[in-house]
């Protein structure tokens, strides 16, 4: 299938700054130096990379009140949230270069305001080993990357659920978790309790990758907006070693590809994050390359003979 792209504008956010473990920071350039942009290039995109934001530096401190560098972790998501507002303003798709997961609150904050000003209907994929939607009383690390998700939802301290204005972004039903397996006990309790449609690894091994992609993307239409935001850490260790926290029985290679497959046969995907890359944890940048190619997949490479 071949497919018409809007421009795409790579943006790198290299902090760790929510995370536990430091290199994260490092994200952005092992995926430029694995060949992101040249890439899609070849997929006939037009790319270009708008470089790096900048934030304040990781001052590596403990958590204080439940919290992890709250107030750099509320400006790393300001400047996010602003970047990927401009570009999808601009009518170009961002694609967000991480830096820790706790940046997908600026980056969907930003992909929200874009979708009320634009009146389109947003629709969140969240592929995760984790459902992120820790708050300070049931967080077991104090480290903000496990909060994006509730942050978002409303869940969480003002200056991160305000982050867009007078109201939270978006409502829990927005919102599908895929990969999810990995999720701590208070946490579980406020996934239920707010409702998140989470297709954990129990429902895909039972059901399959292509009943979960069906069932998570259905239900769209043409004035959907929709938001992929991608924790490295959804895929199994055995084929992206290269993050911060491995949880083990994720998808494999083939159910990887085939969920960016559907994603890109849907149409409807308008702006993209890649989070967690941790170069230092990885080997030879292989993590950086899978990462890579998925996300060919994402932009309708084909591995079938249905080109
Ligand atoms: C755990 C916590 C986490 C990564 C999110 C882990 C959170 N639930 N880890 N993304 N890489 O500390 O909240
Ligand atoms: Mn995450
Ligand atoms: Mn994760
Ligand atoms: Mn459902």
């Amino acid at each position: 299938m071949s497919r018409i792209h809007p421009p795409v504008s790579i943006i790198g956010a290299p902090t760790d700054i929510g995370a536990g473990d430091r290199g994260a920071r490092l994200g952005p350039e092992a995926l430029r130096i694995a060949g992101l942009g040249e890439a899609l290039a070849a997929r006939g995109v037009d790319v270009l990379d708008r470089g790096n934001l900048e934030g304040p530096r990781n001052p590596w401190q403990p958590p204080v009140d439940g919290y992890r560098h709250l107030p750099e972790v509320t400006e790393w998501n300001r400047v996010v949230m602003e970047a990927m507002h401009a570009e999808l303003a601009g009518g170009r798709m961002p694609i967000l270069l991480g830096g820790d997961h706790c940046l997908g609150l600026g980056s969907i904050t930003g992909v929200a305001r874009y979708c009320r000003e634009a009146g389109k209907t947003l629709r969140v994929l969240w592929l995760d080993a984790h459902a992120d939607f820790n708050t300070s009383d049931v967080t077991p690390s104090g480290n903000i990357h496990g909060m994006p998700v509730s942050c978002l939802c409303g869940l969480g301290p003002r200056e991160l659920t305000h982050l867009g204005g007078d109201a939270p972004a978006i409502s829990p039903d927005v919102v599908r978790q895929i990969g999810i397996r990995s999720v701590d006990e208070g946490e579980k309790k406020l996934v239920k309790q707010h409702g998140l449609d989470v297709y954990d690894m129990r429902y895909i091994d039972e059901v399959g990758m292509k009943r979960v992609m069906e069932e998570a993307l259905e239900g769209m239409d043409d004035n959907t907006h929709l938001h992929v935001s991608f924790d490295v850490d959804f895929l199994d260790p055995s084929v992206a070693p290269g993050v911060g926290t491995t949880v083990p029985g994720g998808p494999n290679y083939r159910e990887a590809q085939l969920c960016m497959e559907m994603i890109a046969d849907s149409g409807r995907m308008a702006s993209l994050d890649i989070m967690e890359l941790n170069p230092i944890l990885d080997r030879d940048n292989a993590t950086a390359l899978v990462a890579i190619d998925l996300v060919e997949s994402l932009f309708g490479k084909s591995t079938l003979m249905r080109d």
